[in-house]
């Protein structure tokens, strides 16, 4: 006897929340306002989750669920819209049955016994294009290999038995100036495992620089940073114990009474030249940049004084305050002895999501693009934010509704720092469907020179990327640097 599939009545399930779990093809979105700006010609992917079928449990939390690819392409005057499922083993297999296999986020002991050997690997957290080549993310995994143009899944990838720990990190840097990629596995001999490595692979995907370490303690470690000599990692205290996994426990645990701890690995060389910096306890899931200045090391990252997913409770089961996330600048003084840093708030308005010009990534900038803390009315921002200044540029589409994270397209591959467009993702809430806008990201007040309807509702992304119909064409992004 089969169950009846019926989601849960818990908030992830409902309004905009509730599971989609369709694929859509469509031809040419229709233009509410504006024009599409010439020259605007590439794709942009982002990967997000839905729910596939219903897990029978109601500790599902939002960052687990089946990856769906969604791709928005910029073709002579056109905006064509796909999404597809990206067809992991775990999602082949629930297909199969019918129903959901799988249980609680990255816990394995709570799985069906069918499925006792198969990767939870949900591929839902990010995309990336490098050589040519298009995958889907999820740190617990190897990448998925999708095909570009229609999102068809191929597989999962080692690079040529080059990524020999057990997963890849969905924050990845691909540098488009240089075309080279920097990545990274954590818990890379499995769950609750201490070894970390850091990769570096050529503009052709062959692996140049590989440099293995132990954390402090067996952490998540989402994003990381890089600059053109070092690379930054940073250790948090959300913890995984495997004894507790066997309880059918969370993931991670927090400990407010750990440090933070942070390695910088030189970008080229080996790990007897690592550093460690220590600091009070704080979080942060995201990066914005790093890049150096002398010998001062600086990372921009959206850090909180706290757990910043509450949902993952200490170890004698309590759940913390929920926080705001601050955008801070941490300073390392790679010329002086020691392990510690300084910090300087970047911002007074609370944001997440940071994101850059992708040509500058571990290279001193000016400007970061952000979704701005809710408002009142429960909307969300896309804001524009001089890290120089303080000074932030912003547009909220409208009352309750919500922007999904930017993404900066300049508008040559050699175009000024900051000249360029803003690709937003908007869910219209009240309405249950989702608009494309595109800004000009040098007046984001303004509003959307171009906005595009969905039919349909893009539930949940949370990263993505571009790639220019020049990048498709020729496998590298090949972008230069402003010049002065
Ligand atoms: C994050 C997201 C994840 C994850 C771990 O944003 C951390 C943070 C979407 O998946 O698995
Ligand atoms: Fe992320």
């Amino acid at each position: 006897m089969v169950e009846p599939i019926r989601f849960p009545d818990i908030e992830l399930y409902r309004g905009f929340g509730a599971p989609v779990r369709s694929e859509s093809t469509i031809s040419g979105l229709e233009l509410i306002s504006g024009r599409l700006p010439e020259g605007l010609e590439g794709t942009l992917y982002r990967v997000g989750a839905d729910r596939q079928y219903p897990s029978g449990r109601t500790d599902d939390i939002f960052i687990d669920g089946e990856g769906v690819i969604h791709m928005f392409r910029f073709d002579r005057g056109h905006v064509d819209y796909r999404n597809r499922w990206v067809r992991t083993e775990r999602f082949k297999r629930q297909e199969a049955a019918r129903r959901a296999l799988f249980g609680r986020y990255r816990n394995r002991y709570t799985n069906d016994p069918s499925v006792a050997d198969v990767s939870m690997n949900t591929a839902n957290t990010s995309s990336m294009f490098h050589a040519g080549h298009l995958y889907a993310l999820k740190e617990d995994g190897l990448p998925h290999l999708i095909n570009p143009d229609t999102l068809e899944t191929i597989g999962t990838d080692d690079f040529n038995g080059a990524i020999r720990s057990v997963s890849f990190t969905a924050h990845p840097k691909v540098d488009p100036v240089t075309d080279e990629l920097l990545g990274f596995s954590y818990q890379a001999k499995g769950d609750g495992t201490r070894d970390i490595v850091y990769y570096l692979f050529d503009r052709d995907r062959k692996l140049q620089n590989e440099i293995w370490f132990e954390m402090p303690f067996a952490a998540n470690v989402h994003d990381f940073a890089i600059s053109d000599k070092w690379v930054i990692f940073s250790f948090f205290p959300l913890i995984t114990d495997v004894e507790v996994l066997k309880k059918g426990g969370p993931f991670y645990q927090w400990h407010p009474n750990e440090q933070m701890h942070v390695a910088v690995l030189p970008r080229y060389g080996n790990a007897e030249e690592i550093r460690w910096f220590r600091g009070p306890v704080c979080s942060a899931g995201h990066m914005m940049n790093a890049f150096r200045e002398g010998d001062l090391l600086h990372l921009d990252l959206c850090l909180y004084d706290g757990n910043c997913f509450p949902f993952f409770p200490t170890p004698e089961g309590e759940e913390t305050e929920p926080v705001p996330p601050f955008l801070t600048r941490l300073t390392f003084d790679m010329g002086q002895p020691g392990d510690a840093f300084t910090r300087r708030r970047l911002l007074d308005t609370p944001c997440e999501m940071p994101k850059i010009d992708d040509r500058f990534h571990g290279r001193p900038y000016r400007y970061g693009y952000v979704i701005c803390a809710r408002s009142a009315d429960g909307s969300s921002a896309i804001g524009r934010v001089d890290v120089t200044t303080g000074e932030l540029d912003r547009w909220q589409p409208g009352p309750g509704d919500h922007v999904q994270e930017a993404q900066f397209v300049p508008r040559a591959p050699d175009a000024a720092a900051d000249d360029g467009w803003l690709l937003v993702p908007v869910s219209r809430v009240a309405e249950n469907r989702s608009d494309l806008a595109v800004l000009d990201a040098r007046n984001l007040a303004a509003g959307p020179v171009a906005l595009f309807k969905l039919p349909v509702r893009v539930r949940s992304t949370f990263h993505g990327t571009w790639v220019p119909a020049s990048a498709r064409e020729s496998g590298h992004y090949n972008y230069k640097l402003p010049a002065g």
